[in-house]
């Protein structure tokens, strides 16, 4: 069999190219629906499974870098005259490493300083945000047939009614034919269009996270890293805040919370709320709004991690100790876990009734000095500050204590049932 030759300069750059465009493009997907909310639900396990291939894949980027290495120094002389071409290189080295390195944080986050992967997770996403769209862009603009105008012609013309023969002339003409007096040209103006179809898709919703970004860098004045937008919750009378939870003793929370869901997202109406404790309790609890707030509550400042790797640091809760509302209900001896419902109908989780006399464990009610947003689980949520937020059910609306251990939502789907930080 005859030796294989080591393919040129040319062929190598190309062959990097290709691998490297499928990937970014396979990561692209992937990491897309991995932190879009909606698709949260219904990819079930299957987001376990992707996040792993997302993270694996994306390792790859490190041996394209690797072998792209040895060639690089050439290939940037090759582009000496191209300045254009040269910065689309630089600048998606750029992404590739911001990419790879922000990545590597994100995936071993869990060995690093809990800040790092705020960091890592705004890296990640800003060269998202705007390389994306670039990329996407740059595939558009260098599609073949735009490349090659009279590539596409040929396809016109063998389409057309008229037959002609091939390398006849009127094939070679670029169609149509680039005409001087035009201000733009056909090629111009696609790309034109092009980009500023990208731009427009894409602009309000970057705009958005720069200002929600924006708006968590900044210390809280506004109640932290809650939305301020208008509370589609409807609970009257609102909760009155204690004075260490009206003088926000955390000095006010640090990061933005992400809006999670793997429902649509319920609202509540003082009216019809009601919230339970019951299963194996001496004396089942029933409560609507008005008689719930009276229930006593304390104030405790603690931190939020969630497993995907955001945190925010110091908030203010005001809520009641889960602990007391046990100690309230009476404990049989034959229970041996706490099950939690939220009143979204779909999410529930549990603790074993040991974590669940954690002190800091709480039914909360207030954040920050203000009503828990609807949008970040309120009237009532748990907070399990010693666990990953998955154990922080949203809209909780029923406690139940029961014998036989439950699988919670996200514990079916391949979360680990001990969520300890
Ligand atoms: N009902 C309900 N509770 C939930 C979730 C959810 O999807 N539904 N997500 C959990 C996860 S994984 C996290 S990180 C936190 C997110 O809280 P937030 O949406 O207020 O930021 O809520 C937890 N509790
Ligand atoms: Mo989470």
């Amino acid at each position: 069999m005859a030796e294989r030759k080591k393919p040129g300069f040319g062929r190598q750059l190309a062959e990097l190219h290709r691998w490297n465009a499928w990937l970014v493009a396979f990561l692209a997907v992937s990491g897309l629906l991995l932190s879009w909310g909606a698709a949260r639900g219904w990819l079930g396990e299957g987001r376990v499974w992707l996040k792993q291939l997302h993270i694996y894949l994306g390792l790859l980027i490190a041996i394209l870098l690797v072998l792209y290495g040895p060639l690089m120094k050439r290939h940037l002389k090759q582009l000496r005259a191209r300045p254009r071409q040269r910065g689309n290189l630089t600048f998606v080295l750029v992404l590739l490493v911001g990419w790879l390195l922000s990545g590597i944080v994100l995936w071993q986050f869990r060995h690093l300083p809990p800040r790092w992967a705020n960091g890592a997770l705004l890296v990640h996403d800003l060269l998202t945000w705007i390389g994306l769209p670039y990329l996407v862009y740059h595939s558009v603009a260098r599609l073949r047939w735009m490349r090659q105008p009279e590539k596409r012609a040929v396809r016109v013309l063998e389409e057309s009614a008229e037959p002609m023969e091939k390398g006849s002339a009127a094939l070679r003409v670029p169609y149509p034919a680039a005409d001087p007096q035009a201000w733009m040209s056909r090629k111009q103006f696609i790309r034109w269009t092009a980009g500023a179809a990208i731009a427009a898709a894409v602009l309000p919703s970057f705009l958005r996270w720069t200002k929600g970004t924006w708006d968590s860098l900044a210390p809280s004045t506004t109640g932290g890293g809650m939305s301020d937008k208008a509370d589609p919750n409807r609970m009257l009378p609102a909760p009155e805040p204690l004075p260490d939870s009206a003088n926000v003793i955390g000095g006010g929370a640090e990061g933005r919370f992400r809006v999670y869901t793997v429902t649509a997202l319920p609202r509540f109406d003082s009216g019809s709320w009601t919230f339970a404790i019951d299963g194996l309790v001496d004396q089942p609890g029933h409560w609507n709004w008005e008689a719930f707030l009276q229930l006593e509550r304390t104030v405790q400042v603690s931190d939020f991690h969630c497993v995907t790797g955001w945190s925010v640091y110091h908030n203010t809760w005001e809520g009641i100790p889960l602990r007391q509302l046990l100690a309230a209900a009476g404990v049989k001896p034959e229970a041996r876990y706490v099950k939690f419902y939220s009143g979204d109908g779909e999410y529930t989780d549990t603790l074993s009734l040991e974590q669940a006399q954690m002190e800091d464990v709480m039914v909360a009610v207030l954040h920050d000095g203000k009503p828990i947003h609807r949008d970040y689980g309120g009237p009532v949520r748990l907070i399990v500050p010693k666990m990953y937020a998955y154990k922080s059910v949203k809209w909780l609306a029923r406690i139940e204590l029961i014998e036989k251990p439950h699988t919670g939502f996200w514990e079916q789907r391949g979360y680990d049932n001990d969520a300890w930080v």
